[in-house]
């Protein structure tokens, strides 16, 4: 085993409390696309073509259609080692937060307690005239579903570009960050705010800092160590059974 790695394990072995923030290259794995890259979601379609209020005002149909193929993915997807990692080190340590970037829900199946799901959840649909939040697990969908209430448009409950994230989920994030002394930042690309600067809130509150991921980011710089692979073969080496 190597040095940086063991390192990073003797940190979060002695830490007192540990932040994890994970992004679309945790889920790579269990068959995800990522986002941006060669093999990106975004290869085809440029952000603001799908994920803004604007292109749903636009052209809800084509927006829902991303989501019914995302979510039509997703219900195939199983967690994978480095969910699994994610989870043992919750239950195992106790004073860990984990918060996630990612809608696809993968974590909570793992067993993750309460992920802080800045983005919100794939599975979650929001009214657009009543603002009711509801689960919603069709698959396919009625494009565009309607909401059983009032009969309004529903949306899916994800945080798009330009849009706040939620009041709460902000605090539960930043608290987490500020407070820790172990952060554990996991496949993420490091471009989208405000999720990109919770590694350096947790850098300047003293804490240590690991990275994993398949290649440099621009946490790397900041991260005290950063481990280069991929997470389901990083994690449970870093948390082991
Ligand atoms: C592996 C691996 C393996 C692969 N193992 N690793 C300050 C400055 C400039 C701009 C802004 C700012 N504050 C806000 C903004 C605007 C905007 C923003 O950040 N823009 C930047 C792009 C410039 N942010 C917002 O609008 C946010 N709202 C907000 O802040 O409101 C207030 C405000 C608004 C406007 C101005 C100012 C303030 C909302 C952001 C919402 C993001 N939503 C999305 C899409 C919808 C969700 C969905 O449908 O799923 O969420 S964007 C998309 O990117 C998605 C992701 O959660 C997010 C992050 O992506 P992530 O997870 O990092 O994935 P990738 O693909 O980028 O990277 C994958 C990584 O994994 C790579 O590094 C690989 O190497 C690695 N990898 N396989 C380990 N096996
Ligand atoms: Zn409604």
């Amino acid at each position: 085993m190597n040095g940086p790695l063991i390192q990073a394990r003797e940190r979060l072995s002695a830490s007192r409390r540990v932040a994890v923030l994970t992004g679309a290259g945790i889920s790579a794995e269990s068959g995800m696309p990522t986002f941006r890259g060669a093999d990106g979601l975004w290869r085809d379609f440029r952000p603001e073509q799908l994920a803004t209020p604007e292109a749903f005002s636009r052209d809800p149909k084509l927006v829902w259609e991303w989501y019914d193929w995302r979510r039509e993915r997703v219900a195939r997807c199983v967690p994978n080692a480095g969910h699994l990692a994610l989870a043992r080190l919750e239950h195992r340590h106790g004073a860990v937060t984990l918060v996630t970037q990612n809608v696809d829900g993968l974590h909570a199946l793992a067993g993750s307690l309460q992920p802080v799901e800045m983005h919100g959840n794939i599975w979650k649909a929001r009214c657009t005239a009543c603002h009711r939040v509801a689960e919603d697990r069709r698959v396919p969908i009625p494009i565009p579903p309607a909401c059983g209430i009032c009969g309004g448009m529903l949306r899916p409950h994800i945080v798009w570009f330009g849009e706040s994230l939620e009041g709460e989920v902000l605090e539960r994030a930043f608290g987490a960050f500020e407070y820790c002394d172990v952060a554990l930042i996991v496949g993420t690309s490091g471009q989208v705010q405000p999720a990109a600067s919770l590694a350096g809130v947790a850098r300047q509150n003293g804490a240590f800092v690991i990275e994993v991921n398949r290649e440099p980011t621009p946490h790397s710089a900041l991260a005290d160590v950063s481990l280069m692979g991929a997470a389901g073969d990083i994690l449970p080496r870093l948390i082991p059974e």
